[in-house]
């Protein structure tokens, strides 16, 4: 191993230690009282979140403009409270260690799609090699389209949250956010920006585009968590 990797593996260590107490915390995979029904998912939760259906389709939602962006002007920066700022070409996130997770897709509009198979790169592999500083604690991500969306860190850092270029083996498609988006398997998916453009960590929390227009700010699946309060 190189010295850059094995920095990344050491900030990975760290930011595990870190965030650990905080991720078992919350209301996903540790949740003592989820509401939901269907049999159990792989963390023993019910799989089907509280007024939620399942759709055998995968709808297309955001704001109205796809953009289109050719690998080779495909960029992704990490910036913000990081010690070292990110910008990554098509092929810099291809060389990163890649990673699939099966997961749901919960939309708040109440449509749940079982079993996508997500290939990417982890959130933590990004994270580790930007190095948060330590007043880092939460993230607003961006997309090329405008929309902009935060998390806290310890629902960002999950191992299922992927930066997905790859579903079902095929290239994900430029509707769904391609070539590049993450999703956030255990929170509802208006938290995954499509068309990611930047990772921009932050010392506090900041709102995003539908956490500033009524969306809840935690956005808990089993918690029925769906508007702010
Ligand atoms: N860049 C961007 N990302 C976005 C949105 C958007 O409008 N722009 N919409 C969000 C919402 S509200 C949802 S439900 C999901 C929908 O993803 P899908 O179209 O792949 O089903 O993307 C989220 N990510
Ligand atoms: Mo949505």
């Amino acid at each position: 191993m190189d010295e850059k990797e094995q920095r990344i593996v050491d900030a990975r260590m760290k930011l595990r230690a870190r965030f650990l107490e905080k991720m078992r915390g919350t209301p996903g995979v540790a949740d003592g009282r989820p509401r939901g029904s269907g049999p159990p998912n792989q963390h023993g939760m019910p799989r089907l979140p509280v007024g939620q259906t399942e759709t055998a389709k995968w709808p297309v939602l955001d704001l109205g403009h796809q953009p289109n962006l050719p690998l080779e002007r495909w960029h992704l920066r990490v910036d913000g409270a990081v010690e070292h700022p990110l910008d990554l070409s098509w092929q810099d996130l291809v060389a990163l260690p890649q990673a699939e997770e099966v997961a749901d897709f919960h939309c708040v509009t109440g449509w749940s799609r079982f079993g996508l198979r997500f290939g990417g790169v982890r959130f933590e592999t990004l994270a580790a090699a930007a190095s948060p500083l330590p007043e880092a604690s939460h993230v607003m991500t961006h997309g090329f389209d405008g929309y902009t969306t935060n998390l806290p860190l310890e629902e960002a850092l999950k191992e299922d949250v992927l930066l997905v270029h790859t579903v079902d083996g095929a290239p994900l498609p430029q509707e769904h956010g391609g070539p590049c988006r993450l999703v956030t398997p255990q929170l509802y998916a208006w938290k995954g920006a499509k068309w990611i453009s930047r990772i921009e960590f932050l010392a506090g929390d900041r709102k995003g585009y539908w956490e500033r227009n009524g969306y809840s700010n935690s956005a808990h699946p089993w918690r029925n968590d769906r508007y702010d309060e």
